[in-house]
């Protein structure tokens, strides 16, 4: 794939920012969009704009079709068993607090245990503390090890009899490791509990099958992946979905309404009560389209050489700490570091005085901090419309950090 050529779909790297060029490495936190994406948006609300599954006029009926022309290509993209199995959510954290919310309640008792890990999201915690502890459940963390990765041994251990829920990153936000999903999902099904997947890292840099995982539950948010914000996804098999109630009630989502009681449309739309989020979801339907275009695998391969020639030359900086595995082939495009004596934010604070946008922070990752024995870290990551020179300008933005933080001056 050629990311020179693809950035010129991004308008928004064009620009300088402290009079340098936009070098835009914040990717984890969010990703810009193509003109493509930008068009479709346009688009719907210049000629499709009107609610959906509820007018018989012609622009419902446009609407309805594109919306679930959406939810279509995301079962592909996913390569989930049918479109029942994918609802629209607001991103990541709302898909995982429906699971905790809706899931929990139907099979969670007093004593069971759900079992994270250490470098997980606070989106992939505190929804299970909640359960936990509205249900006398136990919350139990698989250690990470040393060298960054997590600690399969130890899965071994937390995951026993009494384990109902195992909820992992797919990939850490920190730490750039992918972890091994399918042998969790296997060891998990093996105590008869159910794996759950956070896939908000994972999904926009490399292909995923939710079926070939054997995930029971699979959520990602649509804004890393090129789509807008304010959409995303959860998937789930539908022998527990069937099983669920809804997390929110309204309009759409209902079969019959009478003064009492009421019962539910089917899957997928019993979860997805009131308006939704129409444009965001065929918007995300045109970023599926638009990564396809390039193909998941050679984003992958792009960020994995990417990584290949920034790392060492990151790691040869005097005084520079990168966390997570020291091997580029272990670490996916999010490169967290640290540089000896000086706090994350100034350093991303002078980094962006050279046009170079990174995170710095504790990355809603304070457990895996705290691991770490760190409060917090700058974040450099990449995503499709990065290049080498982009590379190049973050590890000379960042010698230029060092010089200016010794002497005063960049
Ligand atoms: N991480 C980051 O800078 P939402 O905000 O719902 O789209 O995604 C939450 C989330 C869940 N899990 C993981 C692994 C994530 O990385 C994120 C979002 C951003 O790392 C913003 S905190």
């Amino acid at each position: 794939m050629n990311a020179e050529k693809l950035r010129q779909d991004f308008p928004i790297l064009f620009q300088e920012v402290n009079d340098e060029p936009l070098i835009y490495l914040d990717n984890a936190a969010t990703t810009q969009k193509p003109k493509q994406v930008l068009a479709t948006l346009n688009h719907y609300y210049e000629m499709n704009n009107a609610n959906v599954h509820r007018g018989v006029h012609t622009l419902a009926e446009r609407a309805t079709k594109d919306y679930e022309a959406a939810r279509e290509k995301v079962r592909d993209f996913i390569h989930a068993k049918e479109t029942a199995e994918v609802l629209f959510t607001r991103g990541t954290t709302t898909s995982l607090n429906w699971v905790a919310k809706s899931f929990g309640d139907a099979f969670v008792k007093a004593g069971d245990e759900i079992v994270i890990s250490h470098m997980e999201h606070h989106s992939n915690i505190i929804p299970w503390q909640q359960l936990a502890q509205q249900k006398g459940a136990v919350l139990k963390y698989i250690r990470v090890t040393e060298d960054g990765f997590l600690d399969m041994e130890d899965a071994k251990k937390q995951i026993t009899d009494q384990t109902a829920i195992v909820s992992i990153a797919h990939v850490s936000n920190v730490l750039g490791v992918i972890n091994p999903i399918e042998e969790l999902a296997a060891l998990a099904h093996s105590h008869q509990a159910i794996m759950v997947v956070d896939g908000a890292q994972a999904v926009p840099h490399m292909p995923v099958d939710v079926q070939a995982l054997d995930a029971d539950f699979y959520a990602f948010s649509g804004h890393k992946m090129c789509g807008p914000t304010g959409i995303g996804v959860l998937y789930g098999k539908r022998e527990w979905l069937e099983q669920m109630e809804p997390v929110e009630f309204g309009g759409e989502m209902i079969d019959f309404v009478h003064l009492q009681e009421s019962t539910w449309k089917e899957l997928p739309w019993k979860f997805e009560a009131g308006t939704p989020n129409i444009a965001g979801a065929i918007a995300l339907g045109s970023a599926i389209d638009y990564l396809n275009e390039i193909g998941l695998e050679n984003i992958h391969q792009h960020e994995a050489e990417l990584v290949a020639y920034v790392l060492p030359k990151l790691q040869a900086i005097d005084g520079l700490t990168v966390y997570g595995p020291q091997a580029a082939e272990s670490h996916t495009g999010v490169i967290a570091f640290n540089l000896d004596g000086l706090h994350p934010h100034d350093v991303a604070t002078a980094l962006d005085m050279e046009g170079v946008a990174v995170r710095a922070g504790h990355h809603c990752a304070q457990p895996l901090l705290n691991y770490l024995k760190v409060s917090s870290t700058a974040r450099a990551s990449f995503y499709l419309y990065n290049t080498i020179a982009d590379a190049d300008r973050l590890v000379e933005a960042i010698l230029a950090t060092k010089e200016f933080f010794k002497h005063g001056a960049i």
